[in-house]
């Protein structure tokens, strides 16, 4: 069995004021985050993608395992590809699959099957879950809380790419396995989500909606 070892712990102490004014201007950087879906072909800096991918790769992770893999695309035929493979989904969902409770519940958000933007933004970041990882030798290793791992590097992430000023949309075409197919990933990963990155365009507009009041999301007792 692996024997526990134990290094100092490496702690910024803050005065309370301190603390109070850093989760005052956190809580305002944070409000102004947007998910956009209108993106300038303006290119990014590739350091700025790795810094923020190193961020979300710090998540905590059940066991410390580290269930996730992220396939940062950037070549216009890949792109293509992958738009080509979500249009065809979503045309299904659109169509076929969404039923009519949750189309109304989209409704706000203006969208349809066309997602020209998978060709427009500079980068899109394939995030991938791992159920189980494999050794050198081919043994698998079993992961613990995936979804919630993944989950919350991908939160980092999203939170690492807007404090950079740079934009995201969260996409999931439903299914996602393509992703496999395209970017050659292993059966034992699983398509979480397509996060595209870039800058808005001059003229981005996102849909007029309203976040729940901190008195409904969340009790103090
Ligand atoms: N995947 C579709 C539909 C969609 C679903 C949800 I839930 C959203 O919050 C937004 C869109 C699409 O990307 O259009």
């Amino acid at each position: 069995m692996a024997e526990s070892r134990f290094i100092p712990l490496q702690h910024a102490a803050r005065s309370d004021e301190d603390r109070s004014a850093r989760a005052r201007a956190f809580r305002d950087l944070m409000h102004a985050r947007r998910t956009v879906r209108h993106f300038a072909a303006t290119p990014v800096p590739r350091e700025v993608i790795e810094h923020c991918l190193a961020a979300a790769g710090s998540a905590p992770s059940g066991a410390n395992l580290q269930p996730w893999h992220f396939v940062v695309v950037t070549e216009p035929a890949i792109k293509r590809r992958i738009r080509e493979a979500a249009e065809a989904e979503e045309r299904e969902f659109y169509q076929h699959r969404a039923p009519q409770e949750w189309l109304d519940a989209l409704a706000p958000l203006g969208t349809d099957a066309a997602k020209p933007f998978l060709e427009t933004a500079p980068y899109l970041i394939a995030i991938f879950s791992q159920a189980f990882g494999v050794l050198p030798d081919g043994r698998k290793v079993k992961n613990y809380y995936v979804q919630e791992s993944v989950g919350i590097a991908t939160g980092m992430l999203i939170t690492a790419l807007h404090y950079c000023g740079l934009v995201s949309l969260t996409h999931t075409p439903s299914p996602m396995r393509f992703l496999n197919d395209i970017l050659g990933r292993p059966a034992n990963e699983k398509p979480f989500l397509l996060l595209v990155v870039g800058c808005p365009a001059p003229d981005a507009q996102v849909p007029d909606i309203r976040r729940k009041p901190l008195s409904e999301i969340s009790t103090l007792r």
